[in-house]
């Protein structure tokens, strides 16, 4: 009766332990070593296409506060490279920004001619269950067959881990 006490226990702590992991996804950080800038005309583009991201992933802006910030624009903003009506402003240099929502997530920095210079960047959030239904033909047909791969994770939605962690506490407690 011990040892299957103690392996419950563990059972219960690895469910704990895993939960942060499993919860909050992939960080994404814009740009990866470049940072969210102007200069070398880094192509966010390419490196957007490269990236398989999903719901409970965290897209994250570095960047010089004093140059540069963060705008989330309609898709219309987004190709006019407008900064008068953004959806969200973030100006802290370091902005995590949670995506909570599948399709397109437009960024720009607003501070005048950044945008129209490349300093602009579009997050496509896949939806993991069905296969493409609302994709854009700019998606590069290689990216989408990784992320069936390692979409089992994000599956795990955080309700499934309360139950599972219920599920494991109530047996311990009744064996107590
Ligand atoms: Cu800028």
């Amino acid at each position: 009766m011990g040892s299957s006490r103690a392996l419950v226990f563990l059972v219960v702590m690895f469910a704990y332990l895993n939960f942060p992991l499993l919860v909050n996804g992939v960080v994404y950080s814009v740009g990866e070593s470049t940072g969210w800038t102007t200069i070398g005309h880094y192509n966010y583009a390419k490196w957007a296409s490269n990236q398989t991201f999903k719901v409970g992933d965290t897209i994250r802006f570095v960047y010089s506060p004093q140059h540069h910030n963060v705008m989330q624009v309609t898709s219309s903003d987004y190709e006019s490279c407008n900064a008068m009506t953004p959806l969200a402003t973030y100006t802290t240099g370091n902005d995590s920004i949670p995506i909570t929502k599948e399709g397109h997530h437009y960024f720009i920095c607003g501070i005048p001619g950044h945008c129209i210079v490349g300093q602009k960047v579009d997050i496509q959030v896949s939806n993991s269950s069905t296969s493409g239904g609302a994709m854009t033909p700019t998606m590069s047909p290689n990216s989408t067959s990784p992320s069936k791969t390692i979409s089992s994770a994000s599956k795990f939605s955080s309700k499934d881990l309360i139950l599972l962690v219920v599920g494991l506490v109530v047996p311990t407690i009744l064996l107590i």
